[in-house]
């Protein structure tokens, strides 16, 4: 059980307040996105909600805008704090869509998760190319992380500092940061973006480590071994990219849990839940079930600290570009109605804590 108590928000309260505020109308009192928004739901709950933000919608889309405001408590970016969008050329940074980011959440009261320090993706072609040596690329790195958290230093409440490095039977994924460096690395980029900002939270991020296995039990043996070594590691994200053609991770409480008796605090950083299209009924029950499946296995788990969606309308979502034929994936249709995961999410965050 959480560690918190707070005065349960009563279905009274939540039928009474109807959605709205910026572009996006107010519901009608019964239409399922009537009632308070989930950030203030989550609060029950000394939890805070969040959404990966598109920054093109951002600036274009009053709907987008009003919604990620009045909804969520952290705000991710979903691609502008990676490395090919910080530091196309060598040495040159491009801080200015991140930093709108930022000050949106500020005038928001939000917080920034930090999304991503070290990954194998999204690299700029003057770091997958380069013929470094390993002494050269390690100061690549330390330089990158160095500059880069103390550009938002104070403004990031937890930093991915290291994504998705293994593979699903539980080895060390092959990046151009194991080849060089070896698996010291991790640690060296949790210790970096520690001396750059003492006070963010840093977290091991990855995908499919949501039920216990071969993966999700060598990230468990490296942050112990982290923890163990002295190394300043706070946290273990759990992105929550679900399908809904697979079984869902039913023991996703279980493995948090341990996780937790570690001593990290723990963190769903990336739900979505994508289907075959067309989305149906059927369908959309299911998807509602693994997304309050997640959440609940959240609430559980004493110190998970954040419930974080990867995008929250089908208007935007990176789904359909890689699953071809795949899609419907989040908590708001593309008209921005809400579906059945959404009215889940919102009931569970009702729930007394
Ligand atoms: O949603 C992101 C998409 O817009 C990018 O094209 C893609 C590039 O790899 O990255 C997506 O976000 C990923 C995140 O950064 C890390 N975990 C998996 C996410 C979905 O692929």
């Amino acid at each position: 059980m959480r560690a918190f108590t707070a005065a349960a928000v009563t279905t009274a309260a939540l039928t009474s307040l109807a959605l709205a505020g910026g572009a996006q109308a107010a519901a009608p009192s019964g239409h399922p996105a009537s009632g308070l928004p989930l950030r203030t739901l989550a609060a029950a709950h000394h939890l805070r909600v969040g959404t990966a933000v598109d920054m093109d919608a951002l600036a274009g889309d009053a709907t987008y805008t009003a919604d990620t405001a009045r909804q969520f408590s952290t705000v991710t970016p979903e691609n502008v704090m990676k490395w090919d969008t910080l530091e196309p050329q060598q040495g040159t940074f491009d801080y200015s869509q991140a930093d709108k980011l930022v000050k949106f959440a500020e005038r928001h009261g939000q917080k920034v998760r930090g999304h991503v320090l070290v990954w194998h993706n999204q690299l700029p072609s003057w770091v997958t190319s380069g013929d470094w040596t390993a002494d050269q690329l390690r100061a690549v790195l330390h330089k990158h992380i160095t500059d880069t958290v103390t550009h938002f230093k104070g403004s990031i409440w937890q930093w991915d500092v290291v994504n998705e490095a293994f593979n699903e039977d539980g080895t060390l994924r092959d990046s151009i940061w194991l080849d060089k460096l070896g698996p010291g690395y991790i640690a060296d980029a949790f210790r970096w973006a520690h001396e750059a900002d003492p006070h963010a939270k840093l977290f091991y991020n990855d995908y499919n480590i949501e039920w216990t296995g071969p993966k999700s039990n060598a990230v468990y043996d490296l942050v112990k071994r982290l923890r163990a070594q002295g190394v300043p590691i706070d946290g273990v994200g759990f992105q929550g990219h679900l399908d809904i053609q697979y079984n869902p991770p039913a023991d996703m409480a279980a493995n948090m849990s341990r996780f937790d008796k570690l001593g990290l605090d723990t963190a769903v950083t990336e739900a979505d839940v994508r289907m075959t299209l067309p989305a149906d009924d059927t369908k959309l029950a299911q998807q509602a079930d693994a997304y309050r499946l997640m959440l609940d296995s959240c609430l559980a788990t004493r110190h998970c600290i954040s419930f974080t969606v990867w995008g929250f309308t089908d208007k935007y979502s990176w789904v359909p570009g890689v699953f071809t034929g795949e899609g419907a994936a989040n908590l708001l249709d593309e008209s921005f109605q809400p579906k059945p995961a959404f009215r889940a999410v919102q009931d569970a965050l009702a729930a007394r804590p």
